[in-house]
Order: structure tokens, then C-alpha cells, then sequence
């Protein structure tokens, strides 16, 4: 963008009409354009919002409206950076055909792995305060963001569609696909708990790198990318916290033999989300935490190899087999869960005090 380009933008912002800036493309977002601009006194990220994956800009907004109305922010112990309103008192910023935002720069680091446990603690913390804190807001006043998108059910489905349509599958594509197909119980189990748990206010992409640190590393600073913030269960935060925080290996991973569970980052992922959520988990959903982790990456694993299947129309890839490796990388690593199953469970009862 040019710095024209963007002085038109800020231009739609009265605090910011008139005054000297500098700017840099910022950050390493693969979904929206990302940059940093600097007054004499004030430090911005604008975001020019990728209208292709978030077809809804307007319920994004709406969802976030909600949550600043009806939610004290400056509870929180960390900042959540919500998009700030310009002239027309609208958090999207229309120019030149596309949309963008603003939002105060938080100071801090982000991560894209965890360096020590103690950070698997603090994060899985800082969401599950985030879900205790909107506990009294009411999640059927959100709108989804992306219709469907943590359901498994509707995700398996749609392997199932995908596969009918896909001829001639080698020996190895048809091992995955039956590996999916064959979590048929997995999703029973789900839908078990949608039926039983209540619906919260949730993040829904809750990975290391949507969180920002304090600069030393021992605090959250804040809490990022609220585009698919809406109402769902506690078992999609902390089970995408699971996904990506407690594996040995990243998603993009293809070292398949060292692929496992860590379950010393699962207990600290545990005890810090349940210090977040205790006060308001019922007993249902303390329990679809153990399978939490199970769900998000077989979602993950169903997603990738559906995309796989017709032909990555969703997921950017670096090469044509990549959402196929991403589908086995979350095959072994659901394995792995479900092979220590007992083993998280006895932490769970450590750590909960509940029992069965
Ligand atoms: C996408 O683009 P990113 O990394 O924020 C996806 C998540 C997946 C993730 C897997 C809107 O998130 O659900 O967990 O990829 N977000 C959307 O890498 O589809
Ligand atoms: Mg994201």
C-alpha cells in the first residue's frame, strides 16, 4: 500500500486526521494484511480484512460490538484489542473496494512455540479467563462467523461427501480416509456433550500465536484475532490448545515417528485453563475436556483431508501433497491421544478432583 492509500484510510479516524505518520507492513498473518503505523505519540495496527475466508465481515463487528457492550474489558488482566470505531462509528473502514480496521498496538512478543511449560500454563489461563469473564453474556446473541466451524459432525459429514466423489485413491489416501471414517465414535461422543453443555462466548482459534506476551515472557498481554470469537463450547478452547500446544511436533510436521502427546504440557495446559473456567464449569463440561483435544484435531484432520480431496481450494499449500501430510500429521497425533487416554485421565482427576 502507499502511504496515500493510507492516510486516506486514518484520514476516517478524527483522532488521527491530519497527522504525520510513519508505516511498515507488520507481523507474520497469513489471512488479513497486517501494518504498523506510528504517530509522534501513538503506535496502530491496521488491517486490510481478507473478505474470501471471512465472507460475514458484519457479524464479525456485531460479535465484537456485543462483547465490548455487554463485557467489561478493563476486568480482564490482559488487553483484548477490539477494532476502534472511525467517523461514521463503524469498525470497518471502507476504501478502494476493501475493508479495514484499526486497533491500538499492544507491545509485547508473540510465539509460534512454546519455550517452556510454564507458557503452555499461562495461555491455556488466559482463555479459560477469557471464558469465565463473559460468563454472563448471552451467546445466542452472537452470530457465526463461520457457519459450522468446530462442528465435527457437520465436518465428518462432509469427508463423507467429498469421498464419494473421489475415484481411484491410492493405498496410503485410502488408509486416512478410513481412519477418519472410522471416528464415527469420536463424533457421537460430541454430540453428546453439544447436547448437554452450555454455550459460551469462545475464541475459537486459540493457538500460541493469538496471544501476545509481555516482553520478559512472563505475562499475557493480551488476547488476539477475535474474528472467529462466538458462542461454543469451552471443549473448542482448550481443545485447540491441546491440538497445537501439547504435540511434539508442528501441524506442518511430516517427522511422523516423533509425533506424540507431550502429557507434561497437557497437565499444564489443564491446570491453567481450569483455574480459568472452575468457577463456572458444570460437570459436563469439565468432562469434555478429555476429549477436547481428540475433536479439534480430528476437525483439523477431516478439514485437511477434505481439502486434500478437492483439490486445496481452502488451505494455502507449499506444495500439492501438503494438506494430505497436515491430515496425517493429525492422524498420528490423534492416535497418540487416544492411546493415552487413561494416562490424561488420571491428571484429569488430579487436577479437577473430580470423579467419574
Ligand atoms: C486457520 O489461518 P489461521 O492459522 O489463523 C483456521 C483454523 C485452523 C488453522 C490451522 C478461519 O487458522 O481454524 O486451526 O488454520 N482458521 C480458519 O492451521 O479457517
Ligand atoms: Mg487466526
Amino acid at each position: 500500500m502507499k502511504e496515500e492509500q493510507i492516510s486516506s484510510i486514518i484520514g476516517q479516524y478524527d483522532f488521527l486526521k491530519e497527522k504525520k505518520f510513519e508505516f511498515q507492513t507488520f507481523g507474520s498473518g497469513l489471512i488479513h494484511g497486517t501494518y504498523l503505523i506510528q504517530t509522534s505519540d501513538s503506535k496502530y495496527i491496521l488491517q486490510e480484512f481478507n473478505n474470501s475466508v471471512f465472507k460475514y465481515p458484519e457479524r464479525i463487528a456485531h460479535n465484537q460490538q456485543v462483547l465490548g457492550e455487554k463485557g467489561d474489558v478493563s476486568e480482564l488482566p490482559f488487553a483484548l484489542p477490539l477494532p476502534i470505531l472511525n467517523t461514521l462509528n463503524d469498525s470497518l473502514t471502507k476504501f478502494d473496494g476493501k475493508l479495514f480496521r484499526l486497533f491500538d498496538f499492544v507491545k509485547g512478543e508473540t510465539l509460534q512455540q512454546i519455550q517452556n511449560s510454564e507458557q503452555a500454563y499461562l495461555a491455556a489461563k488466559a482463555y479459560g479467563g477469557f471464558a469465565s469473564w463473559s460468563k454472563e453474556i448471552d451467546a445466542s446473541l452472537m452470530q457465526e462467523s463461520i457457519p459450522n466451524f468446530h462442528r465435527l459432525d457437520w465436518r465428518f459429514e462432509n469427508l463423507e461427501k467429498a469421498a464419494q466423489t473421489s475415484k481411484n485413491l491410492k493405498h496410503e489416501e485410502l488408509e486416512i480416509l478410513n481412519f477418519y471414517l472410522s471416528q464415527k465414535p469420536l463424533v457421537e461422543k460430541y454430540l453428546d456433550f453439544l447436547s448437554k453443555c452450555p454455550q459460551r462466548i469462545t475464541h475459537n482459534d486459540t493457538k500460541i500465536n493469538n496471544l501476545i506476551f509481555t516482553e520478559d515472557l512472563e505475562k499475557v498481554a493480551a488476547v488476539i484475532d477475535l474474528d472467529t470469537l462466538m458462542g461454543g463450547l469451552l471443549l473448542y478452547d482448550f481443545g485447540d490448545l491441546v491440538r497445537t500446544v501439547a504435540c511434539t511436533e508442528l501441524e506442518t510436521s511430516r517427522n511422523w515417528e516423533n509425533l506424540e502427546l507431550k502429557p507434561e504440557i497437557f497437565q499444564k495446559l489443564l491446570e491453567g485453563y481450569w483455574e480459568g473456567i472452575s468457577e463456572i464449569a458444570t460437570e459436563d463440561e469439565a468432562k469434555s475436556l478429555l476429549i477436547a483435544g481428540e475433536v479439534m484435531t480430528c476437525i483439523m484432520g477431516l478439514r485437511f483431508f477434505t481439502d486434500h480431496l478437492q483439490g486445496n481450494i481452502y488451505y494455502k499449500v507449499q506444495y500439492p501433497e501438503q494438506n494430505f501430510h497436515r491430515a496425517k500429521n493429525q492422524m498420528i497425533f490423534l492416535r497418540s491421544q487416544q492411546r493415552l487416554a487413561p494416562q490424561l485421565k488420571e491428571l484429569w482427576y488430579k487436577i479437577t478432583g473430580l470423579t467419574d
